[in-house]
């Protein structure tokens, strides 16, 4: 019987996830500058955030080569996590910084567990494996996906996994609010459909309270 995760909560690491057009980009900005107060912040996206795991993002990304099958997809995105880990987060955090990770882990059990259907224990058994440590915050900036869609039409390009169709869009959003509410004590779902400047700010109050949580 699969054994459940044992992660190591890392109060400091702050992840920003979201499906398509949440708007994660001006989220980070607010985040990044409202941490960046009080000293040194590192921020770091995935997949990528090192030279070797950008070239996996490459990898993953890029639509015009062999498309890789769902655990390649899998296995590449907890490679290119792994590294990071290794050669930035743990680092970073040792060093007694924060972290603000444009996606992690909860990516992988949303797109590769609830879009592409990957066994959810074997996830489970790479995060535990690969990974380690969990964030003390996730921000989940939720947003209809025809909205979502919407907004991204806007920018006139596609990468190979945002050229899904809607179906796999909705399982992503379904699967990502039903790791927020499996994680209440980490996850602050925010209503991503609001104007970007009330997005920004419900997401620096959550930052804002968590932070006094453990001081
Ligand atoms: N992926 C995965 O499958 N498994 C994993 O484990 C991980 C990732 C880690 C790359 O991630 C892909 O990898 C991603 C998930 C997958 N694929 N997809 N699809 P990424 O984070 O680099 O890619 P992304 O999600 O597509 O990020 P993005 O393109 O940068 O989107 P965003 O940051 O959420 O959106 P944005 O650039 O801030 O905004 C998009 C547009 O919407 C832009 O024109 C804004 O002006 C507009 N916008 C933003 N907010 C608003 C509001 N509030 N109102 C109106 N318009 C807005």
């Amino acid at each position: 019987m699969t054994q459940p995760a044992v992660l190591r909560r890392e109060p400091k690491l702050v992840t920003l996830e979201g499906g398509e057009g949440a708007g994660k980009s001006t989220v980070l900005a607010a985040l990044r500058a409202e941490l960046e107060r009080d000293g040194a912040v590192t921020c770091t996206r995935e997949p990528g955030g090192t030279p070797l795991a950008e070239r996996i993002r490459e990898l993953l990304l890029d639509p015009t080569h062999e498309a890789p099958c769902d655990r390649t997809e899998l296995l590449l995105m907890f490679a290119s996590r792994a590294q990071l880990v290794a050669q930035v987060i743990a680092p970073a955090l040792k060093r007694g910084e924060w972290v603000l990770s444009d996606r992690f882990t909860d990516a992988s059990h949303a797109y590769q567990g609830g879009g592409r259907g990957c066994d959810p224990h074997l996830i489970d058994v790479l995060e535990t494996e690969f990974v380690g440590i969990e964030p003390g915050l996730t921000l989940l900036l939720d947003v209809p996906v025809d909205v979502g869609l919407a907004r991204m039409r806007g920018r006139g390009h596609a990468d190979r996994i945002e050229s899904e169709q809607v179906e796999f869009f909705e399982r992503v959003r379904a699967a990502y609010l039903a790791r927020a509410a499996a994680h209440p004590q980490r996850f602050v779902v925010i209503d991503a459909s609001q104007p970007p400047a009330d997005v920004a700010a419900a997401a620096v109050d959550a930052l804002r309270r968590h932070r006094a949580s453990i001081a």
